[in-house]
């Protein structure tokens, strides 16, 4: 048995990323609703991220982007590409599943009394052009994880329980193959902004995984943060073995929160950001807790994979680089541009899923190499279209041109079962 290491897959950007506003609550996508995108462009970005990660050390893997527009979606509607209201297109066509964090929620085999890796397919059925993502999500996952002997893949939660997946869960443990703590975040009012993780799906999910009370905390966002447009937990906090690195008013009742992490697990640092030097608004524009918070390999210590647009931002880029020379767990600070993907409202953490797992016992055809992320990025070069606005969205030779990419992505990774 080799040793359990945490493996980031990536939701590779897909072919119909677009600029269509149908996100309430997460800020940039509203703000930038009606834009044109590059989806060439935003796919290139997240591969230069995964292969910043592989240089890293780190262990990588990827999502396939799901066929869209999603026509057998429409016809379950009554209506067709070519008929349906614009706001109905745009939720088809929507490149959403690159956000992998929301594709799951993962229990590490050390947690459970079965020793498998368990993994629950988000239903994401707060926001319509999400709810559909599922099932494509899950015939990856099954495939991705088949060996039943490692993993346990559950069916989602049933409605009306929302539930996003590992944007809304974190994990506490002294290293990622030892047992840890699991802290289950939902939502229960977001003023003005729906509260998308609800309290029904965490506990199901945590149920389904079996983590008897000691492995699971449940603790609810703070109702300001999901007003400021921190509508997934991720957005205000991080976790990476021992170290949680939190907003100040990322939860409710913090202080609640952190004494329960610190009897269950007395080593567990917390590392609180106060708000007098980030603001909620500073953290949610510059989505420096959207970041991958990685163990580096050898001694290196702990880095954050940042937005380049936590750089910009000079409170933020100040504190940062005093918790660097502090001496603390969080050594290193790598900027990486995802601007696009950003623009939407999705950093470095929200195209990721983290499965702690033996990357053997991965289906090795969702695993990365250097080649790989070679042959992929030259599918994304000559096939990927340059530019998309939201009022090009029926046009069939635009619809012809986004599905043949996805095939022959398919085709280059060796995944054309997943094909419609
Ligand atoms: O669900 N944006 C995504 C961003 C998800 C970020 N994920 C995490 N925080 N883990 C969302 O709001 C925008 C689509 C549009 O407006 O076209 C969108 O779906």
């Amino acid at each position: 048995m080799n040793p359990l290491v945490e493996i980031n897959f990536d939701g590779i950007i897909g072919p119909s990323h677009n600029y269509a506003g149908l996100s309430v609550g997460n800020i940039a996508s509203a703000t930038n609703a009606g834009e044109t995108a590059y989806p060439r462009e935003a796919a290139l970005q997240g591969i230069a991220k995964m292969r910043h990660n592989l240089d890293l050390g780190l262990a990588q893997g990827f999502f396939m982007p799901l066929d869209r527009p999603n026509m057998s979606w429409l016809d379950g509607l009554g209506t067709t590409v070519g008929d349906a209201e614009a706001h109905m297109r745009a939720a088809a066509f929507s490149a959403s599943s690159m956000w992998a964090a929301n594709a799951a929620t993962v229990s590490p085999a050390p947690d459970t009394p079965d020793h498998r890796c368990h993994l629950t397919v988000a239903n994401l059925q707060t926001m319509p052009h999400r709810s559909h993502e599922w099932p494509g999500t899950a015939s990856q996952i099954q495939l991705a994880f088949a060996d039943g002997e490692h993993f346990s893949v559950h069916a989602p939660v049933p409605s009306p329980f929302g539930d996003e997946g590992a944007a809304n869960h974190m994990r506490l443990c002294p290293r990622h193959d030892a047992p840890g703590i699991e802290i289950f975040v939902f939502g229960k009012s977001g003023g003005p902004f729906p509260a998308r993780q609800h309290i029904e799906a965490s506990k199901a999910v945590a149920r389904k995984h079996r983590l008897d009370r000691h492995h699971a905390l449940f603790a609810q966002q703070a109702e300001i943060a999901i007003a400021a447009g921190a509508f997934h937990n991720d957005v205000v906090a991080v976790a990476n073995e021992r170290v949680l690195f939190t907003h100040e008013q990322a939860f409710e009742r913090p202080d609640t929160l952190y004494t329960a992490i610190r009897e269950k697990m007395p080593e567990a640092e917390i590392i609180i950001v106060p708000t007098n030097k980030v603001s909620l608004e500073d953290a949610i524009k510059s989505y420096l807790f959207n970041a991958q918070l990685v163990t580096l390999p050898g001694e290196g210590g702990m880095a954050l994979i940042l937005p380049s647009e936590a750089r910009e931002n000079e409170r933020v880029w100040s504190y940062l680089e005093e918790l660097v020379d502090g001496n603390g767990p969080i050594r290193r600070l790598c900027p990486v541009d995802v601007r696009q993907s950003m623009a939407n409202g999705g950093g470095p953490a929200c195209l990721r899923l983290r499965v702690v797992a033996d990357p053997t016992t991965v289906d090795q055809r969702f695993m990365a190499t250097s080649d790989k992320l070679d042959a992929i990025a030259r599918i994304v070069s000559n096939h990927w279209p340059e530019a998309i606005n939201p009022d090009q969205l029926s046009d069939p030779g635009l619809i012809q041109a986004i599905r043949t990419a996805r095939s022959e992505l398919l085709a280059i990774c060796g995944l054309t079962e997943l094909d419609r």
